[in-house]
């Protein structure tokens, strides 16, 4: 993919808040301090673009990044983090359950995981939230770079196999820190956003 411009665009907390312009539009979604905002700037060459923070519960509305003028990438805020006040738990769900239902020009959602660690209880329900959902969607395993290639196969295993994944879903392994992983990605969102039926 060659970037020929990213810029953000808007910050939504509800569904009429989000561009109506029907480009297409991937979504990072997993829990707060995994990377997802980290990997949204790899994937552009961008290093302060998203905001990122070893604070887990940087990221704490929809926001829109548009790619080349012609499809969006979404940075969302995080789950599971405990220490983010009450008040933003409880619109998290709201906010995110009716943007992954309703949001029509949403072509694929890629959930990031940690690959240091097994999935969380939460990633796993949300993780079969997506498997029920008929959205397309991917796994990809971040900070790959804090691993050994040793450690980094046995993990995206168990990654693989506790969230029960099938077959036809792809897991990329990645970093945000070497760029590890993120051409295969690219490949992935093209195809999706451009050549396939939102819905496939
Ligand atoms: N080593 C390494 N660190 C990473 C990687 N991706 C993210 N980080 C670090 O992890 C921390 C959290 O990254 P963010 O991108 O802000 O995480 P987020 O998922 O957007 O978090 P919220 O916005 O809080 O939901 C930061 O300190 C990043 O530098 C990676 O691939 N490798
Ligand atoms: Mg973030």
């Amino acid at each position: 993919m060659i970037i020929r411009s990213a810029e953000f665009l808007t910050s939504a907390v509800r569904m009429d808040q989000c561009p109506q312009d029907r480009f297409p539009e991937m979504a990072c979604l997993g829990r707060s301090n995994v990377g997802k905002s980290s990997l949204i700037n790899k994937l552009l060459n961008r290093r302060h673009l998203a905001r990122t923070s070893a604070q887990p519960g940087k990221t704490q509305t929809i926001n829109y990044y548009l790619i080349n003028g012609e499809m969006y990438l979404v940075d969302l805020p995080g789950y599971g983090y405990a220490k983010v006040s009450k008040d933003l738990k409880a619109t998290w769900a709201p906010m995110i359950y009716s943007y992954l239902e309703r949001r029509e020009s949403l072509g694929l959602i890629l959930q990031l995981v940690d690959l240091r660690h097994a999935p969380s209880k939460l990633d796993k329900e949300m993780n079969s939230w997506l498997q029920d959902s008929g959205r397309a969607f991917a796994v990809v395993a971040t900070k790959a770079d804090k691993l050994s290639r040793s450690a980094r196969a046995k993990n995206a295993k168990v990654i693989r196999d506790d969230l029960d994944l099938r077959k036809s879903v792809p897991l990329f392994v990645t970093s945000a820190d070497s760029g590890e992983g993120l051409e295969p990605l690219w490949e992935h969102i093209e195809q999706r956003l451009f050549t396939m039926d939102s819905q496939g």
